[in-house]
């Protein structure tokens, strides 16, 4: 008896830390911008987006700036006029987009 409480105990705890990765994926997917490409530059893998207030990267007010994307082939899902949404991170590098897609 003593056995079956351990291994279910094992188990609320593998379900619980399941479920913490899982939300934590979901707030990732909260931080997803709404923009409209404004130019395209595949040659130096770099876009620019116009986009609105973005509070978990620090940008307050609505802006058109240059981002440069982790995958150049991103690229080439989107044309100058799309409007997309799109996820970045603050690289040392710059603003980085690492996911960028097609708003529906
Ligand atoms: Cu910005």
């Amino acid at each position: 008896m003593n056995r079956i409480i351990r291994i279910a105990a094992a188990l609320a705890l593998t379900v619980g830390l399941a479920t913490g990765v899982f939300s934590s994926g979901v707030v990732a997917a909260g931080a997803a911008i709404s923009g409209e490409v404004k130019k395209i530059d595949e040659s130096a893998g770099k876009i620019t987006l116009k986009h609105g207030p973005a509070k978990s990267l620090g940008m307050e007010e609505p802006m058109t700036m240059v981002y440069r994307v982790k995958d150049t082939t991103m690229l080439k899902q989107v044309k100058v006029g799309d409007k997309v949404t799109f996820e970045a991170e603050e690289a040392a590098a710059g603003y980085t987009v690492t996911k960028l897609e097609k708003a529906k």
